[in-house]
């Protein structure tokens, strides 16, 4: 049996099932990146919305690049899909509703989708399309003209495939038609999110037609977010689990999480905005401390743990926190290196610090380290280098931040410390392996990646404290491994 409106009342008494007319949600917001997060994250609190208060605010969603089995399952089911919360082996569901329309960029066509996006009821467009999907270069957070994407919706502007593009393409009919503008909101673990969307989009728009920049500058607002919550991309054995908990009906389009949730938004829409605040997002007028704080305390901690647990043979985070050595770094990176940088003002730190330990602690999330590790040339400057920065600026010590990037740079290397190869997953990957391949192991191969602009700017690499301390962690790593390296370190900070 399969998740639909038909077999929704079997599902009575197992799992929360909407309690509101569905056909009664107008499709307000496009969604660009129907992947594992956003079902778990922005649609539960739409659900929520629309269940405990009369909210009418119904979604659309898209999945421009990947993702089509997610699309045609969501058709396939009615638009339902389910959420499990997992904490060790106590799950629980709900069956989420608030879906109204499912597209996809290639299997339905882009027509479509920009269709969708000029519809006069729209009035937010928001994504969860990776660090990838801005196209942007994150050392400068501009446009990345490069970018075979961009390269692409420059030629053929008309039927964009990039995100930026095809935000351009809707608001380019929304003026014609005489409609309102949206407000396009990135829901992306990137700092100044809403910036990054905006540059993007108003340096794609005026190359194509000056007079529309003009009109996208006026008209759209680009409000950033934070958002938090782990949700590990599924498995079959989570997908298993889900279906236990649905009685044995399947769901392909189900995600699991951890129960934690938390979402800050900037204020500043243009067409209105669903009451998030009624169920518990805080709508603020700056993001920007929060959005600090969760990058380089939450992300910057699993990077670090991610490379320098890959290396080791851990496979998940939840393998992290049983080493004590592990445990005691990343909690010293958040509280010693990651915190002091910080302009986040009325939050107590340490007790955030101790929080995401025992968040990572859950052994129900088996969140891959190899998952985190991935894109880490777009991850490592909002994680770790812009932290670095000011150390280097204040003159202060950053150790444990010198050995997380030590630690990536082992792991493009693409060999674990039992000699095992690493399946590298970044846009860089050819240029990567291009820069290891043509470097000797060592300080002459820390050098070579020193050289990737993109990820380092020009700054790091000329400056002598910041080479040799990444330079020693490195060599530490390669010539004791990356546990004993943990320890090492640890030690000489006690
Ligand atoms: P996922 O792999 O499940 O989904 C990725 C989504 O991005 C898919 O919908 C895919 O269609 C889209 N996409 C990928 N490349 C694209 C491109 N070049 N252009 C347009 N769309 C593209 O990943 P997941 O877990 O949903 O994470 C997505 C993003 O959400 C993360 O990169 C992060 O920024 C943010 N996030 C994720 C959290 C998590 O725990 N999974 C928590 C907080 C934020
Ligand atoms: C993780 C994040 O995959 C990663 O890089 O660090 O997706 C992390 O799980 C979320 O930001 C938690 O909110």
């Amino acid at each position: 049996m399969q998740l639909s409106t038909q077999t929704l009342s079997a599902l009575s008494g197992r799992v929360a099932t909407p309690t509101y007319a569905r056909d009664r949600l107008k499709i307000r917001i496009v969604h660009l990146g129907f992947g594992a997060f956003h079902r778990a994250h922005q649609a539960v609190y739409a659900d929520e919305l629309a269940g405990a208060h009369g909210s009418d605010w119904g979604y659309c969603e898209v999945n421009l690049i990947g993702g089509e089995q997610q699309i045609a399952a969501l058709k396939q089911q009615d638009l339902l899909y389910s959420v499990c919360e997992m904490n060790a082996d106590n799950w629980s569901g709900r069956v989420v509703g608030v879906v109204r329309q499912a597209l996809h960029g290639v299997t339905d066509g882009i027509d479509a989708v920009i269709a969708a996006m000029t519809q006069p009821d729209v009035a937010i467009v928001s994504l969860t399309v990776t660090e990838k999907g801005y196209c942007y270069v994150p050392s400068t957070a501009s446009i990345d003209t490069h970018n075979p994407l961009i390269e692409h919706d420059l030629a053929y502007p008309h039927q964009p495939q990039s995100a930026p593009g095809v935000i351009i393409e809707a608001l380019r009919i929304r003026r014609e038609k005489g409609l309102p503008a949206f407000s396009v909101m990135s829901c992306d673990n990137i700092p100044e999110n809403g910036h990054v969307a905006h540059n993007v989009v108003l340096a794609l728009a005026k190359n194509r037609d000056p007079a529309l920049a003009d009109w996208i500058e006026h008209h759209v607002s680009f409000p950033s977010t934070m958002v938090d919550r782990i949700v590990p991309a599924m498995t079959p054995a989570s997908l298993e689990k889900i279906s236990g908990v649905l009685g044995g009906m399947a769901d392909p389009a189900g995600i699991a999480c951890e129960p934690f949730r938390q979402w800050v938004i900037e204020d500043n829409f243009v067409a209105g905005r669903p009451a998030w605040e009624k169920v518990g997002a805080e709508l603020v007028a700056d993001v920007l401390p929060y959005e600090e704080m969760k990058l380089r305390m939450l992300n910057g901690s699993h990077s670090f743990l991610a490379y320098l647990g890959y290396l080791a043979g851990y496979q998940y985070i939840d393998q992290c926190m049983l080493d004590d050595n592990y445990v005691r770094a990343a909690r010293q990176l958040m509280i010693g290196e990651q915190a002091p940088t910080l302009h986040t003002t009325g939050v107590d730190l340490t007790a955030y610090a101790q929080s995401l330990l025992a968040r990572y602690r859950n052994t129900g999330l088996k969140h891959r380290t190899w998952q985190i590790a991935m894109d880490g040339t777009l991850k490592l400057p909002q994680r770790m280098l812009d932290s670095i920065r000011v150390h280097l600026a204040r003159g202060t010590a950053f150790p444990l931040l010198a050995l997380g990037v030590a630690g990536w740079m082992r792991y493009v290397g693409g060999v674990d410390d039992n000699g095992e190869k690493i399946d590298i997953s970044d846009p860089l990957a050819t240029q990567l392996a291009e820069l290891v391949r043509n470097s000797a192991e060592g300080h002459a191969r820390v050098e070579a990646l020193l050289t990737l602009h993109h990820v380092f700017g020009k700054d790091l690499p000329a400056n002598p404290l910041f080479v040799s301390r990444v330079a020693d962690a490195y060599a530490l790593l390669q010539n004791q491994g990356a546990k004993e390296a943990v320890s090492q370190v640890i030690k000489d900070l006690a």
